[in-house]
């Protein structure tokens, strides 16, 4: 039955539904939306030099004149861009093993395309990729995308692959013409791969050279991620001659971390630290989150947020009144949010702490205060103690939701 399901709306409802206005309610209505899913991209980049030279110049322009959120999070687990792309949809959590796109490809949903296509949108995703890979093609047909572009739309050879295949510059020049064919306004997901490890470039695609450090994969990260940063850039000039750019917002969110903890020891010595601590653990899950309002001066936002909070962010931008819908994330644009970030092992962020494996640490320090397993007393117990319960309890709602395919029970109109 679906007995559950009343009190986990009933905690949806009264946690997750801000009240209020903001002036960007609409302000993308009608107007195509441009998702650019960039692989492995972490904040850690933007704004920073290796060997002297900027990493990423045209993200860090691209600040400048959009809404730039720098305490974004992701929440993935081992379902990686998938997981991603989860959480964006539907605003609930992957699971805590596995991939939630493989493992239930056939629960009900009420998704960000479903929804999109109730109000008048078309949606795609555009991906040289197997479409297969990650079940997405299941997924994708379940919750309501119109149209996947996957690597059988694509022309792929020798000369313009490197790692994973197609690179991400003849990836964005070859859809244009999808791009231009659809029927608007359309909402538009773009998922880039030359960024993925290993992190393999063809020296003649290399603008910078390498870090030089004992992690070859951190090496060869910085130059990836600058093609990567080229590809977008050709990509905006391309928008701009075809005369969509003005009809459109662009959306980037980095979509998962790309050097992994075992690359820590390299790490520290690209970020000038003594050691990378499990406070700096949690800071590298940062993720960058754009939104590109064409004529819009935009500004940089520092509260926090993450993947959860994009579906909720994004229907407001569209005009799309959601109060019926069940997220887990808040609409970003509005003054207040909800008062924590969960990652989706238990580790959290609030305005004033980090919480990761038992250790509570100050957020603006990064000192750690207590440690729910050593240093609290009986009957006292860490300042992250509260918090860390209702994380837990949210992350296991979330879960009773996918496990019990629980949506089915419920009535969205
Ligand atoms: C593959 C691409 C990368 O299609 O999404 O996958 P990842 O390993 O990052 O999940
Ligand atoms: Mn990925």
């Amino acid at each position: 039955d679906g007995n559950e399901l009343a009190e986990i709306t009933e905690y949806m409802e009264e946690e997750t539904t801000i009240e209020g206005e903001s002036d960007l309610f609409g302000i993308a209505e009608d107007k195509n939306v441009i998702f650019l899913s960039l692989e492995s991209i972490q904040s850690f980049v933007i704004n920073n030099t290796v060997n002297g030279e900027e990493v990423t110049p045209f993200l860090n322009d691209l600040i400048d004149n959009s809404y730039y959120f720098d305490n974004f999070y992701h929440q993935t687990e081992q379902g990686k861009t998938s997981d991603s792309e989860f959480l964006v949809e539907n605003s609930l959590y992957p699971l805590s093993r596995g991939a939630v796109y493989f493992t239930h490809a056939s629960n009900d949903y009420n998704s960000l395309p479903e929804i999109l296509g109730e109000n008048g949108y078309t949606s795609s995703v555009l991906h040289a990729n197997n479409k297969s890979f990650w079940n997405r093609d299941v997924m994708y047909d379940n919750i309501g995308y119109d149209e996947f572009y996957d690597i059988a739309s694509y022309e792929v050879n020798d000369e313009n692959s490197v790692g994973w295949g197609l690179k991400d510059k003849d990836f964005f020049k070859q859809s244009m013409k999808y791009l231009q064919g659809m029927e608007q306004p359309f909402y538009s997901k773009f998922i880039t791969l030359t960024n993925h490890y290993p992190f393999d470039l063809g020296e003649e695609d290399a603008s910078i050279e390498p870090y030089n450090s004992n992690s070859k994969t951190l090496n060869q990260f910085f130059p990836t991620v600058r093609y990567t940063d080229e590809a977008v850039r050709d990509f905006f000039e391309d928008l701009k001659e075809s005369g969509l750019y003005e009809d459109s917002i662009i959306v980037l969110m980095g979509d998962h971390y790309g050097i992994s903890d075992f690359h820590n020891k390299a790490m520290s010595q690209y970020l000038d630290k003594d050691e990378i601590t499990d406070f700096d653990q949690i800071q590298l899950q940062r993720v960058p989150f754009f939104v590109h309002i064409p004529g819009h001066e935009g500004e940089t936002i520092s509260k926090i947020s993450g993947q959860i909070d994009v579906k909720p962010t994004l229907l407001h931008l569209m005009g799309i009144e959601s109060e019926n819908d069940l997220t887990f994330g808040t609409n970003l644009f509005l003054e207040e949010r909800k008062d924590f970030i969960a990652l989706r092992n238990g580790s959290f962020i609030t305005n004033d702490y980090v919480y990761t494996k038992n250790q509570c640490f100050d957020r603006e320090s990064g000192e750690l205060i207590d440690s729910t397993n050593e240093l609290v007393g009986e009957g006292e117990s860490s300042v992250c103690q509260p918090m860390k319960e209702k994380v837990e309890k949210e992350l296991d709602y979330s879960d009773q939701i996918v496990y019990g395919d629980l949506f089915r029970f419920y009535d969205f109109e």
